[in-house]
C-alpha cells in the first residue's frame, strides 16, 4: 500500500501514531517510525528542555523520520515551538487550536506542519497558513475532541481544502484504514491502538483497561468548559460526568478537578483518580503487541479489503 502521504513524509505505510500527552515518548515514536509509520513524540506535558531530550533520544533509536505533536494549549508552547526548530524535527502536528502564530517560523525552518483539525473552518485557515496536510479528527477519538464524527468530518474537510487529508478518530484496524481512503483521506492517524503497543511505556493498568473495554466504555466530559475530553469510564470520569451540569461547582473548580489526572493514569495507573483517555475503538483492541505488528496487521487487513472491493460492483460474485 502506497499513498501520497508516504511520499510526503518519506514513510513506508500511511499510518501516523497520534501524539498523546504523557504517553507518546521517544520509545513509542521510534518503534512506529522503525516499523514504517510516522512516530510522534508528544510535547504536551513537557517543557522545551524535556522535549529536546526526548527528540535526541528518538534520534538515537531511529534514523527514520518522526514528528513532534505540539498542543497549542500547552503552558510551555513558546519554548517548545523553538526547540523543534533547533532540533530540526522534520514534521510537527498540532492540536487543540489554530497554530497560525507559529507557522512562519516553522515553515522558514523547513518543517512540515500537519495540524489536527475538528472543523472545515480551521482546516481552511491552516491551509492558508502553509500546512502541508491536515489531520481531520472526529469525536470518536480519545482525549480533547470536536463535535463531528470522522464519517462526516473527513469528506467535508476533503471538499474544503486542496492539501492532503489524514483521517483520525475511531480508526483501529484495517477496516478503518480502508474506509478512510474511501472517504478521501490519504492515510490515518491512530492513537488508542498504539496505547497497548509493547513499546508504549504507560502503566500496565492503563493497557489492561483498554484491552478489557467494551463498546460503551468511553464517555466525553467537559463540554461546559468548551473542550470535551473522551476517556474510559472510571470513578474519575463518572464523577466529572456528574459534575458536568452541577452549577454549584464553578468552571474553575471543574477544571481544577481534571488537572494532573492524565498523568495519574498514564504514569501511575491510578484507577480511582486517573483519567484514562481513549477513543471509542478501545473495544476493538484485543491484545498487546509490538508496534510493527500493529502497523503490518492494519495495512494488510486494509489491502485485503481493498483488493476485494470490486465484489460490490457486480464484477465478481460475492
Ligand atoms: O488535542 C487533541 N487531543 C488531546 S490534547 C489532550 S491534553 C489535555 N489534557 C487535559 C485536558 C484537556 C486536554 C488530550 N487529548 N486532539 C487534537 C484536536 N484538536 N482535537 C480537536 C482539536 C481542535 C479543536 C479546535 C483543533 C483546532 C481547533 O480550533 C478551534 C479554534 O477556535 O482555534
Amino acid at each position: 500500500m502506497k499513498t501520497p502521504l508516504c511520499e510526503l513524509l518519506g514513510i513506508e505505510y500511511p499510518v501516523i501514531q497520534g501524539g498523546m500527552a504523557w504517553v507518546s515518548d521517544a520509545y513509542l515514536a521510534a518503534a512506529v517510525s522503525n516499523a514504517g509509520g510516522l512516530g510522534i513524540i508528544s510535547a504536551m506535558s513537557s517543557n522545551a528542555e524535556q522535549v529536546t531530550a526526548e527528540i535526541r533520544k528518538a534520534k538515537e533509536l531511529t534514523d527514520k523520520p518522526f514528528g513532534v505533536n505540539i498542543m497549542l494549549m500547552s503552558p510551555h508552547i513558546e519554548g517548545v515551538a523553538q526547540a523543534v526548530i533547533d532540533e530540526k524535527v522534520p514534521v510537527i502536528t498540532t492540536g487543540a487550536g489554530n497554530p497560525a502564530k507559529f507557522m512562519p517560523a516553522w515553515l522558514e525552518a523547513g518543517i512540515k506542519v500537519i495540524p489536527v483539525v475538528a472543523s472545515t473552518g480551521v482546516a481552511k485557515l491552516v491551509e492558508r497558513s502553509g500546512a502541508c496536510a491536515v489531520i481531520a479528527e472526529g469525536g470518536e477519538a480519545g482525549g480533547h475532541i470536536g463535535e463531528s464524527t470522522t464519517m462526516v468530518l473527513v469528506p467535508q474537510v476533503c471538499d474544503s481544502v486542496k492539501i492532503p487529508v489524514i483521517a483520525a478518530g475511531g480508526i483501529g484496524d484495517g477496516r478503518g484504514l480502508a474506509a478512510s481512503l474511501m472517504l478521501g483521506a490519504v492515510g490515518v492517524q491512530m492513537g488508542t491502538r498504539f496505547l497497548v503497543a509493547d513499546e508504549c511505556t504507560i502503566h500496565q493498568t492503563y493497557k489492561d483497561k483498554v484491552i478489557n473495554a467494551r463498546d460503551l466504555c468511553t464517555i466525553a466530559t467537559g463540554r461546559r468548559l468548551g473542550h470535551p475530553v473522551r476517556a474510559l469510564k472510571s470513578p474519575f470520569s463518572r464523577e466529572m460526568a456528574n459534575l458536568e451540569y452541577d452549577m454549584t461547582v464553578s468552571n474553575e473548580e471543574f477544571e481544577r478537578k481534571g488537572a494532573g489526572t492524565l498523568r495519574l493514569a498514564a504514569r501511575e495507573g491510578d484507577e480511582l483518580r486517573g483519567s484514562f483517555m481513549a477513543g471509542q475503538i478501545a473495544a476493538m483492541v484485543k491484545k498487546q503487541q509490538p508496534a510493527a505488528e500493529i502497523i503490518k496487521e492494519v495495512v494488510s487487513e486494509a489491502e485485503a479489503i481493498l483488493n476485494n472491493a470490486d465484489k460490490w460492483l457486480g464484477i465478481k460474485s460475492v
